[in-house]
């Protein structure tokens, strides 16, 4: 691919109300696939913050171990992002990744026994939360090390332009990781060579408890493309139409063979971690963001268009409440892994030195003591 990237930077603020929006109940003016479409972006945001929730009430029950981080407010970032995407392209996230892995086709089942450490788990059970990988559903995880994923999809975008591929990369981040290294040196290659990649920076406004403010000398993220002449936008985060649209943008010109940085400015419910409460934010700013809640927001902007009803809105969250349900019961049902399968997964082939020291065992074995026979 030798086109050269283009130099632009296209900037969206967060849409406005529309002030011609049809009265409550009146017939709309939206074809089947559009409505279908519409209400397909819904379940799955309801489903995401269902299965959020429930994954949180299980980890203070103490069935789920180690790191959870929840896609609690970005479910509308999440479900426009996979909605842009082909079954054949290739997904890279961080840690917060259970909306990707469910919105991407797998199982909400699989999905929270790896959150349970389970052999039916995502990752067999090995991964857990933060580690989710599916190579058949072209998501290649689940990165614990912020920034850790954005070189490795970089490779990955350079493997399918060496190998003349269609498929894309979608690699997603957070505010706090632009200001690593590795996001520098990544997307200067991408755009130096072409790659088909989108780079996403889901902006949630904190990296744990630290402002994009206080962190970013550059705190409109999108425009860090620039220094890279690649493309970027912004784009409104808590409507998944926006971001579908914007993402559909983006997809096409990493297709076309030019990179592109996609910043979706969005919102975290909750804090950074199941067990972060979050005693940094003020109630006056949690308040203004539960106002700004993104299901709730897309649910009544379905009802104000016509395009669902209340009944409608209370059915669907009763399936997706029954799906989250049983993919708890499923997980608490299947099986740890055996501790003898600790060392299958780490590597795709065998490595030379590869330590297979199960917890608690020494490092090393200890060297005899030597007996010189002065004690006896
Ligand atoms: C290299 C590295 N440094 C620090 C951490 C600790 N850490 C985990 S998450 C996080 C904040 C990242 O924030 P952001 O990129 O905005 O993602 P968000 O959690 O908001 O989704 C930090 C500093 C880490 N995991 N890896
Ligand atoms: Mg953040």
């Amino acid at each position: 691919m030798t086109t050269r990237a283009r130099t632009s930077v296209a900037t969206q603020s967060r849409p406005t109300t529309s002030p011609d929006r049809p009265t409550p109940g009146a017939k709309p003016d939206v074809s089947p696939a559009d409505r279908e479409l519409l209400t397909g972006f819904y379940r799955q945001m309801m489903l995401i913050r269902r299965f959020e929730e429930r994954a949180a009430r299980a980890y203070t029950q103490a069935l789920i171990g180690g790191y959870c981080h929840l896609n609690l407010g970005e479910e509308a970032a999440v479900v426009g992002l996979m909605s842009a995407l082909r079954p054949s392209d290739y997904l890279f996230t961080n840690y917060r990744e259970h909306g990707y892995a469910i919105t991407r086709g797998i199982h909400p089942n699989r999905v929270m026994a790896e959150l349970y450490g389970r052999s039916d788990g995502v990752s067999k059970g090995w991964g857990g939360s933060m580690h989710m990988f599916d190579f058949e559903k072209r998501m290649l995880g689940g990165y614990g090390i912020v920034g850790g994923q954005i070189p490795l999809a970089t490779g990955a975008a350079l493997a399918i332009d060496y190998r003349a591929g269609d498929e894309i990369v979608l690699c997603t981040m957070g505010d706090g990781t632009t200001n690593i290294g590795a996001f520098h040196e990544s997307l200067n290659i991408a755009s130096l060579w072409n790659l088909p990649i989108v780079y996403v920076i889901i902006n949630n406004r904190l990296g744990m408890a630290t402002t994009v403010d206080k962190a970013s000398a550059e705190p409109d993220l999108y425009k860090r493309a620039s220094a890279y002449r690649m493309a970027s936008e912004r784009v409104d985060g808590l409507d998944p139409v926006a971001v579908f649209e914007a993402a559909q943008r983006a997809v096409a010109q990493a297709r076309s063979g030019k990179p592109f940085l996609l910043e979706v400015v969005t919102e975290r419910l909750r804090g950074h971690s199941v067990v972060d409460p979050a005693k940094y934010r003020s109630d006056e700013e949690m308040s203004l963001v539960k106002e700004r809640d993104p299901v709730h927001t897309f649910a009544a902007k379905l009802v104000a268009d016509g395009l669902l009803d209340e009944q409608e809105l209370a059915k669907i969250d009763e399936e997706v409440t029954l799906q989250a349900t049983e993919a708890a019961a499923f997980a608490e049902n299947s099986p740890f892994p055996d501790v003898s399968t600790l060392f299958d997964y780490t590597y795709a082939t065998a490595v030379a030195n590869d330590s297979h020291r199960l917890p608690g065992q020494p490092l090393f074995e200890p060297a005899p003591i030597p007996d010189y026979g002065v004690n006896q």
